[in-house]
């Protein structure tokens, strides 16, 4: 289709034009305004460290004797570090959650699933509890242990991982002690004076994808779901046109759905009350932003307004009355935006305040209450609400289907095949139903045409009869053109595919699967190594050899940075959007997108352009395939 005939998102667009006519800078603006100043200059070796420097665009070497390619190395280094430390922060307040339900002092959450709560205390291999509290807390401390201990292996790791994946870990020097400890001799390792070694700089980057995997996003995810339940297949509604203009909106955004849970039940409870014949009184329209809004999708059924570069948007719809802030991925922009209206911007982590927003922090002790003082601070706002500034675009919101957790997966392919839910999967892999699977994950850019690179990598690869699972903002894009709607003539898929598909779909009596599945937020992606190791195991062989791969069309977040490394460690191809700022050297360069392969299997890819992605990707796959012989 190209660049040129590509109809970006309708909604979004004319809301961007509103913005701007209402003098309210998106994301969209500050780029344009940003790449202009730097469009020269735009990949530097550049070494802020010391006071000998600043070391700026260096061409041999900095004052200290560094080139470039150490400077970019430890500038990469430094970017991993932040996007591990991101999602062990995660890990961390979600744990301390755990913890606190299983001593009794947090009483808003509850263990909603036990059967998968026993299954994790086993597979960490603890044992010796008596109650599911004392589980709770030993999974807790075994969780916080991962993060804070000084030496050996993360528990998480252990159970999550392929002992094939550990050993080479091992033999390559890339296993890990803990999290933290891990993330404090990354930064010590690229203070002043320490490594100038370019591939054992890179080799760090490798250590904090596991660290961002292991003491992260696997334990936020396995968490997230004792607490606040698995996710089960469910339709929901996505776009900003879920905001209702006759009701009083609230946005639930960041990352942790702890508070955003508090604050949907308070939310039903507040509509509950409400007298049915008494139509004056508007009922409260929570809706979902980002991954907090990914999470109350997957296990609530709460409508998903938006992504990452719709967040000033929808504060323009001038019919928020409040957005609720957790952590990570918020525009501090919002703040401006607000002001335009009477929406009310609250932060909560003590982490992660805006300035001019109000903060309230969040307690899990006390997440009832401060859920139903959030649903109340919204109700009041409401009445400071100008109707006149008031404006949805006139268009429905799409229907998506998500909630695949690992578990919905085997379940859905258990009907089948009973008893055998991944031989399903693996049969039609071996047979050419399925040429391979894509994960297909990471953020929305405002480096190109909104959703563009992501749609039509998308539409590519359904269409070559990939199997493509999502994870993060690149899902917003894909349900706004209809890649997450189950439609039984399954338009655009490929054949085989849809015919797998469809099997699926009848055994489980459904009209149809979408074209696309949706497995949750950025931290799910461990669902997707659960799903890639039982397919590994199942076959007898190793991940780099399994036809897969991964993509960011469209990362921004220094978040996908480790998760890179991760991927890339695990053995599998891996393809970005937008390279790193790296450009600057050539033997940084070449270790990532070829060097590294002979490590671990796996590499970076960089291609901004969709098709020639897809090709890539798909000429990746056939070669996996032919290598094992399928
Ligand atoms: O973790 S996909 S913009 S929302 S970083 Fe952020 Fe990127 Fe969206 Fe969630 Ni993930």
């Amino acid at each position: 289709m190209g660049r040129e005939k590509f109809a970006v998102d309708p909604v979004t667009d004319e809301m961007r034009k509103r913005a701007r006519k209402l003098g309210i800078r998106t994301v969209w603006e500050r780029y344009e305004e940003n790449r202009a100043r730097s469009k020269d200059a735009p990949f530097q070796a550049t070494c802020m460290t010391c006071q000998q420097g600043p070391c700026v665009n260096v061409k041999r070497t900095g004052v200290c004797g560094m080139n470039k390619d150490i400077i970019v190395a430890k500038n990469l280094v430094s970017e991993t570090t932040i996007g591990a430390s991101a999602h062990v922060g995660h890990a961390r307040r979600i744990a301390n959650i755990l913890r606190g339900v299983g001593e009794g002092s947090v009483t808003a959450y509850s263990i909603k699933e036990p059967e998968k709560l026993d299954r994790v205390y086993k597979g960490l291999g603890l044992s010796g509890a008596n109650t599911n509290e004392e589980k709770a807390v030993e999974i807790a401390d075994a969780i916080l242990d991962d993060i804070s201990k000084l030496a050996g292996v993360p528990k998480m790791l252990v159970y999550r991982a392929l002992e094939e994946r550990r050993r080479l870990w091992e033999e390559k020097g890339i296993l890990i002690n803990g999290g933290c400890p891990e993330i404090m001799e990354a930064m010590n390792r690229i203070a002043m004076g320490m490594d100038a070694d370019m591939e054992n700089l890179l080799l760090g980057a490798c250590r904090l994808g596991l660290v961002d995997a292991y003491c992260g996003m696997h334990p936020a995810t396995t968490i997230q779901d004792i607490l606040l339940g698995v996710p089960k297949l469910i339709r929901i509604k996505t776009n900003l046109t879920v905001i209702n203009p006759n009701e009083i909106n609230i946005i639930v955004h960041g990352h942790i759905p702890a508070l955003a849970d508090a604050v949907v039940s308070a939310a039903e409870e507040y509509n509950d009350k409400l007298d049915p014949d008494s139509p004056e009184s508007p009922r409260v329209n929570v809706v979902g932003m980002c991954c907090t809004g990914m999470e109350v999708l997957m296990r609530r059924g709460v409508n998903y307004a938006g992504d990452i570069l719709q967040q000033e948007l929808a504060i323009a719809t001038g019919a928020i009355e409040l957005v609720v802030v957790d952590i990570q991925c918020t525009q501090p922009a919002i703040v401006d935006a607000a002001k335009h209206f009477h929406t009310k911007v609250v932060t909560t982590d003590p982490m992660s305040k805006i300035e001019g927003a109000i903060h309230i922090e969040f307690d899990p002790e006390r997440a009832d209450e401060i859920g139903r003082e959030l649903v109340k601070m919204a109700v009041d706002n409401y009445a400071s609400r100008d109707q006149t500034k008031v404006y949805v675009p006139d268009h429905e919101p799409h229907d998506m289907t998500g909630g695949f957790s690992t578990e919905q997966l085997l379940e859905a392919l258990d009907r089948v095949k009973p008893g055998d839910p991944v031989g399903a999967l693996v049969d039609n892999i071996k047979n050419g139903n399925i040429r391979g699977v894509a994960a297909v994950i990471g953020c929305v850019t405002p480096r190109d045409e909104y959703g563009y690179r992501t749609v039509e990598l998308l539409r590519e690869l359904i269409k070559n009869n990939i199997l493509v699972v999502l994870t993060g903002c690149v899902a917003t894009v894909a349900s706004y053109h209809d890649l997450l709607k189950p439609d039984p003539a399954y338009p655009g898929v490929g054949e085989t595919l849809a015919k797998f598909m469809d099997e699926i779909a009848k055994a489980n009596g459904l009209e149809a699967l979408p074209p696309c599945i949706f497995m949750g937020a950025c931290v799910d992606n461990s669902r997707i190594e659960e799903v890639l190791n039982a397919v590994a195991d199942y076959l007898k062989v190793r991940i780099d050899q399994l036809p897969v791969a991964a993509s960011a069309p469209e990362y921004i977040a220094e978040k996908a940075i480790p998760i890179g490394f991760w991927a890339v460690s695990l053995g599998i191809f891996t393809h970005l959007g937008d390279q790193p700022n790296v450009a600057a050297s050539e033997r940084v360069v070449k270790w990532l997108t070829d060097d590294v392969e002979r490590i671990f299997g796996g590499k970076f890819y960089v291609e901004a352009d969709p098709y020639k992605a897809a090709e890539k990707i798909i000429e990746v796959i056939e070669e996996k395939r032919r290598a094992l012989g399928i």
